[in-house]
């Protein structure tokens, strides 16, 4: 294709400009315009291939899609990227100008959002059909700025530009139901039950074409909500002029804004309308769609997989019930018999207080039909949990779908789907054993795992470019399609001019990142330093916190003029969410943390700490090659899975971690002499939970006394942080005191290991070629083969 012509051409039907007047916006829409062009045409055919063959599709349905950038992946996708640069260079610009002015696409909080995205990529990476639902956000993750410590949130529109990637399709819009009553009727034919003084809102979908190096494309769509009695004329004419705009307002703020949280259960209403929204809308495309093909439901199983990332679309259960029975003339049996070998649940958190649970009284008065429909399966649930498993009827309050006032949404997945799996292999036993231990009982063999995994060329092939080369020449570009050919980098382990290289390339991918810190932040630090990286939601479990107090305790050693250790480098990129009081306390505590210690010249030669702010994928696509410690170390047994860990992992840099989420399978992989392992396990934190005051470890531990003391007297940049402190000496929650000593010994051990800087390539290198494992193209391969059953186009 002539790139070239092409701009030229669509500058003008666009703008009619010249590419010599054009601005930099022009060029980079123009761009975007081509390349959505020829991702459309691909698409059309993929869709005819799809049809032609019958095929069974998966249909992956998440509140959150955390894409971020698009360009430089369709471009590297559609393997045009050299041709597109050369053609642009030759019109007086600069493809990689282009790439940094695009915004990321943030519909999402963190990891359950951006393995949505990787598994779309990798399934059309692997030429399966797969359409990803979700919801319009007009206003994605918010954009975070540090004020004196403080996160502040500013509103995050990505539209702007971003939305150039978005195809509307308004021809095939959906009617989504809300609030009113039902009214149940007998009638010759059975119950009938009809939906009353509902309010409508319009669902208008825009499709989001997804590229993953290989010739299928396939879609994500996401549904803006449109209010569809605005504008009520007959309130107008009343003179109500606000009350006629404001009915609109309502249902547009449906799809106004990505709910900030992915810890707490908030229990808004809003948030219940958002899932109702795009789960409705889109079962109604699904269905629309299959009768168009085959003209019937009765095979719906055969070929359609709905598969719902966490509880947060658990209402695609009721409502494909709903419109089996009331839209199709099901009967329930029959209708649940295709509703339970369609939907398939992944659980992403055992963390209580994160399991959705609504309202009776809300949900009731929301979502009217649904709720009586959810009514029915739990009893129906409990009556056979009663009838089959006399040993379970103590039990009933616990696993029944609803009880105690509120509607359990885990518990209606796990009741209904047809399979369930956690994201991990420890998560997975967990939630065999514990969360879901009833379930287990009841329903043998439901439960499994998938390990969790990124798309590696995202995370290797596009953010680390120099490492790809290395690993091109090397061991040829095999690994590109295969991950598991990374395998082979293995023979390299004691080549000393490949090990040199992989140092050069870290300390230039390290060059990058500090000049990023240098523009962004305003602090200076040294390549040359350990480059020790924490990045991820800021949560108590996450254990942030640990992380700081190491750095006090260094700080401390070096006062006391400890001399022996290598300059070290802490990085923390985090966003909390803005209503997790706790969280945005840490983040005032690290940045006066780093405050301190980068402001002592007696010490900062040594050692420094940075906060990096607006932690977001384009960011982490920096931050992962240039790191050489990854920090993963959750207190034992609550971080699901954790997938930063293999970013980071496949870029080289070793893990500092808890046997936590998927660390475990970090471990099995590249042994114990290729990672830091500390901290207790999963049993021990059990057992010692029971037992547990953060007030006797201060008293057998001088060090940490000591830094808690500092702290205390205001030694951290003369700030309060008695918050801080009663934390930990009070209740910490996650332990951290108690891991400490631990956490403290591996990072000397790594330390130490620094100093043989030929071991520790070696290291790195291990890392690199055991990550392919933790390719998403192989987690998408485990779920079509075991658990969708896919066939590829
Ligand atoms: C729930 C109710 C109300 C509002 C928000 C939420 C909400 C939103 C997002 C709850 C949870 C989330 C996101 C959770 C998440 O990202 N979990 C992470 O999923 C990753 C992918 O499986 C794992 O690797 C991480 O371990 C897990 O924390």
């Amino acid at each position: 294709m002539d790139f070239k012509q092409a701009i030229i051409d669509e500058l003008t039907e666009r703008f009619a400009v010249s590419y010599n007047d054009a601005t930099d916006r022009q060029m980079y829409e123009a761009v975007v315009g081509i390349t959505r062009a020829i991702l459309q045409k691909k698409r059309a055919k993929s869709a005819q291939l799809e049809k032609e063959q019958h095929a069974k599709k998966v249909y992956y349905m998440s509140m959150e899609f955390l894409i971020g950038r698009s360009l430089k992946n369709n471009l590297y996708n559609l393997g045009y990227e050299n041709d597109m640069k050369k053609a642009l260079a030759e019109l007086g610009s600069d493809l990689e100008k282009l790439y940094d002015m695009e915004p990321d696409a943030g519909l999402g909080n963190g990891g359950l959002g951006r393995l949505a995205a990787c598994y779309l990529d990798s399934l059309t990476g692997l030429d399966y059909p797969a359409t990803g639902f979700s919801i319009r956000y007009e206003f994605g993750i918010f954009k975070q700025v540090i004020m004196d410590g403080w996160q502040v949130e500013y509103p995050d529109n990505w539209l702007e530009l971003g939305g150039a990637w978005l195809v509307p399709r308004p021809d095939e819009s959906e009617e989504v139901y809300f609030d009113g009553y039902v009214e149940e009727n007998w009638s010759e034919k059975g119950l009938q039950t009809v939906h009353k003084d509902y309010t409508r809102v319009l669902a208008v979908p825009y499709d989001i074409l997804i590229s993953g190096d290989a010739d299928i494309v396939n879609k994500l769509r996401i549904w803006g909500a449109k209010s569809l009695d605005n504008f009520n004329m007959s309130l107008f004419s009343r003179g109500e002029y606000l009350k006629s705009v404001e009915n609109e307002a309502q249902s547009e703020a449906i799809s106004k804004v990505l709910y900030p949280a992915d810890d707490h259960e908030t229990g808004k209403r809003l948030r219940l309308r958002q899932q109702y929204f795009f789960v409705s809308a889109s079962l109604k495309n699904i269905i629309k769609e299959h009768m168009s093909l085959y003209d019937t439901l009765e095979n719906l199983a055969d070929k359609v997989i709905i598969h719902i990332n966490d509880t947060h679309p658990a209402l695609c259960i009721p409502e494909l019930m709903r419109i089996l029975m009331d839209e199709h003339g099901y009967t329930w049996d029959d209708a649940w018999n295709i509703c339970t070998k369609t939907l398939a649940y992944t659980n992403h958190t055992v963390m209580s207080e994160a399991l959705e649970q609504w309202n009776v009284t809300m949900f009731k008065s929301i979502l009217p039909r649904i709720y009586s429909i959810v009514k029915e399966i739990n009893r129906r649930f409990c009556e056979m949990v009663y009838a089959d498993h006399p040993d379970k009827r103590s039990r009933i309050d616990d696993i029944a779908i609803i009880s105690r006032g509120m509607v359990k949404m885990a518990n209606l997945c796990v009741a209904s789907c047809f399979c369930v799996n956690g994201v991990s292999a420890l998560h997975s036993e967990i939630l065999k054993n514990d969360l879901f231990r009833d379930y287990n009982d009841i329903f043998p063999g439901k439960l499994t795992n998938v390990t969790n995994g990124i798309v590696h060329r995202r995370w290797l092939c596009q953010a680390n470019p120099l490492l790809t080369r290395l690993l091109c020449e090397t061991i040829g570009d095999g690994f590109v399609k295969n991950s598991m050919e990374l395998e082979k980098f293995l023979s390299y382990k004691d080549d000393s001019s490949v090990l040199a290289r992989l140092a050069q390339i870290k300390l230039e991918n390290k060059h990058r990142l500090a000049d990023y810190i240098a523009k962004n932040c305003g602090v200076s630090v040294n390549a040359e330093s350990i480059f020790d990286i924490q990045a991820k939601r800021l949560h108590e479990y996450k254990r942030q916190l640990l992380c700081a107090l190491y750095i006090l305790d260094l700080y401390k050693d070096l006062k006391n003029g400890r001399t022996d250790i290598n300059p070290h480098t802490f990085i923390f990129g985090a966003k909390a969410s803005s209503g997790y009081v706790m969280a945005k306390e840490i983040i005032r505590f690290i940045c006066a943390v780093a405050d301190t210690v980068n402001g002592d010249t007696k010490t900062n030669s040594c050692l420094k700490a940075v906060f990096i702010p607006d932690y977001r994928v384009s960011l982490a696509e920096i931050m992962m090659p240039a790191a050489e410690l990854s920090e993963q170390i959750s207190l034992a047994g609550k971080e699901a899975s954790g997938t930063g860990n293999m970013k980071f992992m496949i870029n080289g840099a070793i893990t500092i971690g808890t046997l936590d989420g998927a660390n475990v399978e970090i471990h099995q992989q590249v042994g114990d002499e290729n990672i830091f392992l500390f901290g207790m396990h999963t049993d021990e934190v059990n057992e010692r939970r029971k037992t547990y005051r953060p007030s006797q470890v201060l008293d057998s531990n001088p060090d940490l006394k000591e830094i808690i003391s500092f702290v205390s007297k205001g030694g951290v940049s003369g700030k309060n942080f008695d918050s801080i402190v009663h934390y930990l000496t009070d209740s910490d929650p996650y332990m951290t005191l108690a891991d400490f000593d631990s956490y403290k010994s591996a990072q000397q051990k790594a330390d130490s290991v620094y100093k043989d800087i030929n071991k520790w390539n070696k290291m790195s290198l291990v890392n690199i070629a055991k990550a392919g494992i933790f390719s998403s193209d192989r987690s998408v391969e485990e779920y079509a083969k075991r658990i969708w059953h896919l066939k590829k186009i």
